[in-house]
């Protein structure tokens, strides 16, 4: 869904929602965090939104995708699937895939499962439902891929992962971490944060050999506005109905862990 643009931009297949955010993103304090947005594009019959390519300032970047939050799917999907449960196949090859047992035996007669129900099970296998976020996947600067974090779950785990990924390094953790220090400060203050449930939204780590280190707010395809006179505090625990999404508790804990890996 991503497509190379011009002069340091990337295209990434266009949703409204998604543009509505990153419009108002450019005018929020939050700005320096997320990539510029440059407005929608059309090229061979598809819409993309154009967007600052954000590893153009490094040389052979090495990148980490963590999905932020308590919870990754819309209070929507919920009710959806309550009211008109419907079977994805698709998402119960991928459960098995980890885990035959994980199904119920209701759903291993279907072989199919319902969308919240897949995402729920994703959270608790991961960091996502006790920590408040999940490593998605990481590349090195060879440009080899590893997604297999599925199961990375506890505190102990994901330090693992930390480590691997910045090699030991210190500079850069000590980078990552004052960078984050300073998206969490600017969150606690932005007015689009507090109006907006944001849902499936990652930090993307970027660093390099050069010791630049930096963190920015992507993929805003699920973050939806609360209706008028509403606002979130993202560290309060979700209860259906309340749109808490633990964004902040999750950011809390990655935080701490780095902060204790700098200690030790
Ligand atoms: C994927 O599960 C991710 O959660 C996707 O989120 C989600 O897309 C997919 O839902 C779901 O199947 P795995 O990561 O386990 O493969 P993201 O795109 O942020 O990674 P949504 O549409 O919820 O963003 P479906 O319904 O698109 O398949
Ligand atoms: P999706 O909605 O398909 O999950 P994301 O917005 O999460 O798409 O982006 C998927 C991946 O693409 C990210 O993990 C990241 O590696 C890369 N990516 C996304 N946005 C940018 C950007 N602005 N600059 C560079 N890489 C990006
Ligand atoms: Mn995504």
């Amino acid at each position: 869904s991503f497509k190379a643009g011009a002069n340091g931009r990337i295209l990434k297949k266009h949703c409204d929602c998604e543009q509505r955010c990153l419009s108002l993103l450019m005018r929020d304090v939050l700005r320096p965090y997320v990539p510029g947005y440059h407005g929608d594009v059309e090229k061979d019959g598809q819409k993309y939104n154009q967007m600052e390519d954000l590893l153009a300032e490094f040389d052979f970047p090495c990148v980490m995708d963590c999905k932020m939050g308590v919870r990754t799917y819309l209070e929507e999907e919920l009710t959806k699937a309550r009211k008109k449960p419907s079977p994805r196949p698709d998402m119960y090859q991928k459960m098995v895939e980890v885990d035959p047992e994980a199904p119920s035996s209701e759903e291993k007669e279907q072989k199919a499962v319902t969308k919240p129900r897949y995402m729920q099970w994703r959270e608790t296998i991961s960091s996502t439902a006790t920590l408040g976020f999940r490593i998605e996947g990481v590349k090195k600067e060879d440009g080899s891929v590893n997604r297999d974090f599925k199961k990375t779950k506890t505190r102990e785990q994901v330090t693992l992962a930390f480590d691997d990924f910045v090699k030991g390094n210190k500079d850069t953790l000590n980078n990552y971490l004052s960078r984050l220090k300073e998206i969490r400060d600017t969150l606690e203050i932005s007015p689009f944060f507090k109006t907006h449930e944001v849902i499936g939204s990652s930090l993307l780590f970027v660093h390099d050999s050069k010791g630049r280190a930096k963190v920015w707010m992507i993929d805003f395809g699920k973050t939806t506005p609360l209706s008028e006179g509403n606002e979130l505090n993202h560290r309060a625990l979700w209860v259906e109905g309340n749109r808490e999404d633990g964004y902040l508790f999750g950011l809390d804990s990655m935080v701490d862990i780095i902060s204790s890996m700098l200690n030790s």
